[in-house]
């Protein structure tokens, strides 16, 4: 599902991160020391080839909310944005952290003048925020941040399952 909003095109669809050869930058949820792991980090990680950890280790750790960017090696991609999503319950404020993924992804983007990102849904897997809450902040903070964009024109959000890709296709129809 796909919809304009001042020129940008969001688009939402059901796929894997580390698969996804029409978009310049993928997110990677990452952990503190940008090692690979389970989930999506460990999918980012598997695709790319061990040349990734490389240039991720003299620039870790990172902290919740923080989103640093290096090339994506052995992914179809030009770069990968690794951001570190709150603990759901553990790091406050969860919903500010949050935001600030999605903030600093963009800054990340824009420096490198990228023009097409596709995020997964940053914290709701093993790191337990509610599906529904962490969508709502998602698409929040990607609209105020619209007016902000110079070179981004496709903001993608790439859903594992069909149950979260649902939710984020209710929520974008009201957007
Ligand atoms: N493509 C797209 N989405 C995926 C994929 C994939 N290949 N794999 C999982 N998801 P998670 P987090 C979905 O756990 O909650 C790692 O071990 C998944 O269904 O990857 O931020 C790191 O090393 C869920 O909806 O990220 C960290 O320690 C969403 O992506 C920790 O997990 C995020 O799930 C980060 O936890």
């Amino acid at each position: 599902m796909k919809k304009t909003i001042q020129n940008i095109e969001i688009e939402v669809f059901q796929g894997d991160i580390a698969n996804l050869p029409n978009v310049e930058a993928v997110v990677n949820a990452a952990n503190a020391q940008l090692t690979t792991g389970g989930g999506v980090a460990g999918a980012i990680h598997r695709a790319a080839g061990p040349k990734l950890y490389e240039e991720c280790k003299p620039l870790a750790p990172i902290a919740p909310g923080e989103a640093v960017i290096t090339v994506a090696y052995n992914l179809p991609n030009k770069y990968v944005i690794h951001s570190l999503g709150p603990v759901y319950g553990k790091d406050k404020p969860e919903n500010k952290l949050l935001e600030n993924c999605y903030k600093n992804v963009l800054k990340r983007a824009e420096e490198k003048k990228v023009k097409s990102v596709a995020f997964p849904a940053i914290s709701t897997g093993a790191f337990g925020y509610p599906i529904k809450e962490a969508t709502k902040i998602s698409f929040n903070t990607i609209l105020a941040e619209i007016p902000k964009l110079k070179h981004l024109q496709k903001l993608k959000f790439v859903l594992f399952s069909e149950a979260d890709l649902e939710i984020y296709e209710t929520m974008l129809a009201e957007m």
